[in-house]
């Protein structure tokens, strides 16, 4: 743990490392919450944004490279691609194996179906840790996301959907998906 930390310390610009570890200590407080690995929970939170501080060039080039799919929003938006990448990096490059951690950094910007408490704990964590200030309605999803976990990331999916609608930013369809999935309640609808 403490080595990966020093990774990110290292790769990170000091606001990216700020907010790396208040997702991990946000994670780690949510899986003490909702009875999931700790751990498991601050190494997915350390390493969510480990792609976040390459350029588009370079997360383009190891997509193409290690053949992981560029869809035609994430080519306009490259960012997009740090969570696939990250999650590309944790396993070759930190090592790490848990499929659920690995799924957890590839999901936490898009979301996806049947996510598991990990994953949504991190993609929740990314969104409330103490050091984000500009998001709609912070204090009450804060507050719920203690309370009730599915709630809290449908209400964060409602609000970044609103955000992109009022920007005029590329809705990723994964994100989309994500949110008509969970918006039926999820998990009983058809794959
Ligand atoms: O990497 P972080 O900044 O910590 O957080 P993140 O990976 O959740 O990325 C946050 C940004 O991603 C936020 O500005 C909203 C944006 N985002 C989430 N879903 C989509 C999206 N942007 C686009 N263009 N399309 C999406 O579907
Ligand atoms: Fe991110
Ligand atoms: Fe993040």
């Amino acid at each position: 743990m403490k080595k990966l930390r020093r990774a990110m310390e290292k790769r990170q610009d000091s606001k990216r490392f700020e907010h790396t570890l208040g997702v991990e200590y946000t994670a780690a407080a949510l899986a003490m919450r909702y009875g999931c690995d700790v751990q498991d929970a601050q190494i997915a939170g350390l390493l969510h944004d480990c792609a976040k501080c390459l350029t588009d060039e370079k997360r383009l080039s190891i997509c193409r490279k290690r053949r992981i799919p560029i869809t035609a929003v994430e080519k306009k938006n490259p960012f997009l691609l740090h969570a696939k990448v990250g999650a590309y990096l944790a396993q070759k490059k930190y090592g790490i194996k848990n499929q659920d951690i690995l799924n957890a950094i590839r999901s936490h910007t898009t979301g996806r179906r049947n996510m598991s408490t990990l994953e949504k704990i991190v993609f929740i964590a990314d969104y409330i840790e103490p050091g984000r200030t500009h998001a709609p309605n912070l204090a009450e999803v804060r507050q719920l996301a203690f309370v009730d976990l599915d709630k809290a990331f449908l209400r964060i999916l409602e609000d970044t959907l609103d955000y992109l609608n009022d920007t005029g930013g590329d809705i990723d369809p994964m994100t989309e998906e994500t949110w008509n999935y969970y918006r039926g309640g999820g998990n009983h609808l058809p794959q």
